[in-house]
């Protein structure tokens, strides 16, 4: 099959850079970042810091870099961070974080849209006594991946860090598709930043630039995380050619993410009503789908021939996710290859 006849719907990491984002490329003006000198990383991190309601930021390669950087920042060896089951950073991070940063991860259990329970939080904080690991920082994850793009509300984000604060502890936000969550709730990503202590999100994702994430929080943090980061491997020099595609992103991206919003749930209604297949759309909040099968292998393959590529979150629950790269007509057309195929196997 040639490749413009596939619909991928793997993640939105496959987009591609828009053609004003590789104009900006083309033209940044650039200087040595582990300096400091580059002017258009420090526009980027500037921008980044105002739109999350933060002092500070600091550009990094990744969103596992972002993660990790943070959880160094905030962590001495041997502390203990609480993440949810379902988090991106305990299950798709490489074990980075107890590897790199010898931080203990304990999970709580994550709810059907990725939200923590608050009293296995406060259940989970150590207390202080010569065995334990000190309990350094809560991370929580918004939109949350393996929660089927699950948004977790200003409301729930409070709750997190009134916890936290209560008993002195940090919250990190994984905040990959920071925006996204914001533009399901229709509210400035600043409000579901104002209980966390730090926050990485994502320029590669949703927002479509080819590479990137950012860190922010107070001035102190960032200098710690900006120090976290050269340790890592990840500081960059001439890197304005990538972050003038992050900020193209900023201005011209977000808004459009509803879009994407919009086919993941005419996706989702569209397999509700085929056999076999078990998701509910009323809970699609964002662009991702967690769609349930019973032989999710052989389900993907059949796709796969049928030109439409799928990720899997285990055997039995396939993912979908709506992007840039992907229309309302590709979503018609996607959804009348998995009626064809379902058709075909019975
Ligand atoms: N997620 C990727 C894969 O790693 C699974 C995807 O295709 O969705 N936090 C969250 C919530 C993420 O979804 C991801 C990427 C990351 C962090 C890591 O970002 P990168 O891939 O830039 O290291």
């Amino acid at each position: 099959m040639s490749n413009e006849n596939i619909i991928d719907l793997r993640s939105d990491t496959v987009t591609k850079p828009t053609p004003a984002m590789r104009e900006a490329m083309a033209a940044a003006e650039v200087g040595d970042d582990v300096h400091g000198e580059d002017p258009t990383v420090l526009r980027l991190e500037a921008m980044a810091a105002g739109l999350m309601g933060k002092e500070a930021a600091v550009f990094v390669a990744s969103g596992t870099m972002g993660n990790l950087t943070c959880l160094l920042a905030h962590c001495e060896r041997g502390d203990e961070a609480i993440v949810g089951s379902e988090a991106h950073v305990l299950h798709y991070e490489a074990g980075g974080v107890p590897a790199l940063a010898s931080v203990q991860l304990r999970t709580v259990p994550n709810d059907s849209h990725g939200m923590l329970d608050v009293v296995a939080i406060e259940e989970t904080i150590r207390g202080k006594n010569v065995h334990f690991p000190r309990t350094a920082v809560i991370c929580v994850e918004n939109t949350h991946n393996r929660c089927g793009g699950g948004v977790l509300t200003v409301e729930e984000m409070a709750q997190v860090g009134s916890v936290a604060r209560e008993y002195g502890i940090r919250v990190h936000l994984d905040g990959a598709r920071i925006f996204n969550a914001a533009i399901a709730l229709g509210v400035p990503a600043a409000k579901l930043t104002e209980h966390v202590d730090s926050v990485t999100f994502c320029f590669s994702k949703g927002l479509a630039a080819p590479v990137g994430s950012i860190v922010c929080g107070t001035e102190e943090f960032v200098a710690k995380a900006r120090r976290a980061r050269k340790m890592v491997g990840g500081g960059m020099r001439q890197v304005g050619v990538i972050a003038a595609p992050a900020i193209v992103a900023l201005e011209t991206m977000i808004d459009r993410l509803a879009e994407d919003h919009e086919n993941a749930k005419l996706l989702a209604e569209g397999l509700a009503r085929l056999p076999g297949l078990r998701i509910d759309p009323e809970r699609v909040q964002s662009n991702i789908l967690a769609v349930d099968v019973h032989d999710g292998q052989t389900f993907q393959r059949k796709l796969r021939d049928a030109g439409v590529l799928t990720s899997a979150f285990g055997p039995r629950r396939i993912r979908f996710v709506t992007h840039y790269g992907v229309t309302r007509d590709d979503i018609e057309d996607a959804l009348e290859r998995v009626r064809h195929t379902i058709e075909e196997a019975a």
